[in-house]
């Protein structure tokens, strides 16, 4: 065996399900290996799509993701991708070969480029080090939630292997918190108290739900966590931007905030604006450094949330806190945003994003997993789109880049392959990442694709044009984006007007043997009321 295979059957034996790549001569023999070892390759067909995909199944399927890459240019293409998994701490391995002789036209400094973007590089420097290395960077991934690239020499990989492939056991849990009996006497004497959970409590809506009963908590999250209270009468589903005005409205009239595995960002607090001045402000959460982070802390716990949750529900009398009759009332009328009054402004040949994405609600499944790309539509589908719990929204958005949103929605579509998968995409994302549109058609996913086409990049235009800057840089002419699909060989509707979308019902009832793109040219005449918060932080 040589160290290349070694350490493709270390990473199967530590228990990687699934991997994502582009194959080229620097990860061929590692990549034959992950699949010797069992594990399932998806043939991306671009690395940025590879990276992507891998952190959107890590995210919904709570395993490791493993990305594999010809050395060079295979890294810099999925750099977009792990630094989106970087800033999410998203458990990701990226398997790169790595051209240490510095005259090739490969090598550029791999290790210096992962950690300029949050991940942590390790390498295989010697053939003994195969299995101890693939086994640390799995580890660091998993217990650290931490992008991990491990560089792989060419010269070294390509040694005899002369050990044993035997990976050590990961390491217990540690203990629970000492702080949760602070936490515990400001929940026994909060009137208003709100719970908001991010990524670190997508595991733990019945610990959650189970001590906001007791203390009487209304219950949010932030974009990452959308779903995971549905279905309770206290749900006040996505705290920030996207917040309903009731819901904001109640955010704003808590007096005890507790977020949980969640940094209350700028998005989640409207720039702290949510967190009305005197509210105390608790966070529970595995990173210290969060306690610190955008709004401050007036108590940090640290420990793993469902256990802290837990911790607390047993100090803790039972109250009635926020749940009252009323708030239960306003929430269960207005809670949703198809509920807040619009006046529809389809027409022209064009369809309102609103109707848009209130009519796709009412026709796809609702068993579903939706993937949001980046851009000034991002909320309707977000808002407007419902989604069965937590693992039906999968939000690549930490880099806030364009052109993930596909290569997201396959990711999550593998990770659940029970759900429809639905990827809403604006044209500029759509654009950026058409690449992997085959493998959708190769991998033979069901998936839906909508496409918001403004035939701009809208997010520019609304943030330039009121100041009556020229636009040219940044409208396009219109581009038959389902003659491309069909092209790839999904099934297409261009969306004019509400009517149309009797071809998505029609797709919905047949075989669905094929994906189906979904072309809406949407009105634009002004941009998203979530936008105009976002450009107050640019
Ligand atoms: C990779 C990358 N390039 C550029 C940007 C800047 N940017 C933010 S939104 C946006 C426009 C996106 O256009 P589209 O996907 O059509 O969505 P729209 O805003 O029109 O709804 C651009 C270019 C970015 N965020 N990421
Ligand atoms: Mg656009």
């Amino acid at each position: 065996m040589i160290v290349a295979e070694a350490v493709g059957r270390a990473l199967a034996a530590c228990g990687v399900e699934t991997a994502f790549g582009v194959v080229g001569s620097g990860n061929f023999h590692v990549t034959n290996a992950l699949v010797a070892g069992g594990v399932r390759y998806v043939a991306a067909r671009h690395e940025g799509g590879a990276a992507t995909m891998a952190d959107a199944y890590a995210r919904m399927s709570g395993r490791v993701g493993v990305v594999s890459v010809h050395q060079g240019p295979g890294l810099t293409n999925a750099l977009t991708g792990l630094t989106e998994a970087a800033k999410s701490r998203t458990p990701l391995v990226v398997l790169a070969g790595e051209a240490t002789e510095v005259r090739s036209n490969f090598h550029i400094d791999q290790a210096a480029l992962a950690t300029a973007v949050g991940a942590v590089a390790m390498r295989v420097s010697a053939p003994e080090e195969a299995v101890s290395r693939a086994a640390e960077a799995y580890r660091v991934a998993l217990g650290e939630r931490r992008a991990v690239l491990l560089n792989l020499p060419l010269d070294v990989q390509s040694a005899p292997f002369e050990g044993t492939v035997d990976v050590p056991a990961a390491p217990p849990a540690g203990p629970p918190a000492l702080e949760v009996e602070e936490l515990a006497r400001l929940l026994g004497a909060a009137e208003r108290p709100v719970f908001i959970a991010g990524r670190g409590a997508r595991h733990a809506r019945r610990e959650l739900e189970e001590l906001a009963g007791r203390v009487g908590a209304l219950l949010a999250t932030s974009a990452v966590a959308k779903g995971l209270f549905r279905g309770s009468p206290w749900d006040l589903d996505v705290s920030g931007g996207f917040a309903t005005p009731p819901a904001a409205e109640l955010i704003r009239g808590a007096d005890l905030v507790v977020a949980w595995g969640c940094a209350l960002n700028m998005w989640t607090t409207r720039h702290g604006t949510l967190i009305t001045p005197g509210a105390k402000v608790v966070k529970v959460d595995l990173d210290p450094a969060a306690f610190t982070a955008h709004v401050p802390a007036d108590l940090g716990v640290t420990g793993d949330v469902a256990r802290v949750a837990e911790a607390v529900a047993a100090r803790v009398a039972s109250r009635q806190g926020y749940r009252s009759p009323e708030v239960a009332a306003r929430v269960r009328a207005e809670g949703r945003w198809r509920d807040v009054p619009y006046e529809d402004e389809s027409g022209g040949g064009r369809i309102d994003p609103r109707t848009l994405s209130i009519g796709l609600d009412d026709l796809l499944p609702r068993e579903r997993i939706v993937a949001v790309d980046s851009g000034n539509f991002m909320g309707y589908p977000s808002m407007f789109i419902d989604v069965p719990d937590e693992g039906g929204f999968c939000f690549t958005q930490a880099f806030q880049s364009i052109g993930l949103g596909l290569a997201t929605a396959i990711g999550a579509a593998l990770a659940r392959p029970d759900r429809l998968p639905v990827a809403a995409l604006g044209d500029g994302g759509a654009l950026m990442g058409i690449a992997e549109l085959e493998t959708v058609v190769r991998l033979g996913l069901p998936m839906v694709v909508v496409v918001y086409d403004d035939e701009a990049y809208g997010a520019e235009v609304h943030h330039f044009g009121p100041h009556g800057h020229p636009l040219g840089t940044v409208t396009f002419p219109p581009a038959d984006l389902a003659a491309i699909a069909r092209g790839h060989g999904f099934a297409a509707v261009t969306v004019g007007g509400p009517g149309d979308l009797a071809g998505v019902a029609d797709w919905v009832a047949g075989p669905r043997d094929r994906p189906l793109l979904v072309h809406a040219k949407v009105t634009a005449e002004h941009g998203s009321w979530w936008l105009e918060e976002a450009f107050k932080g640019h």
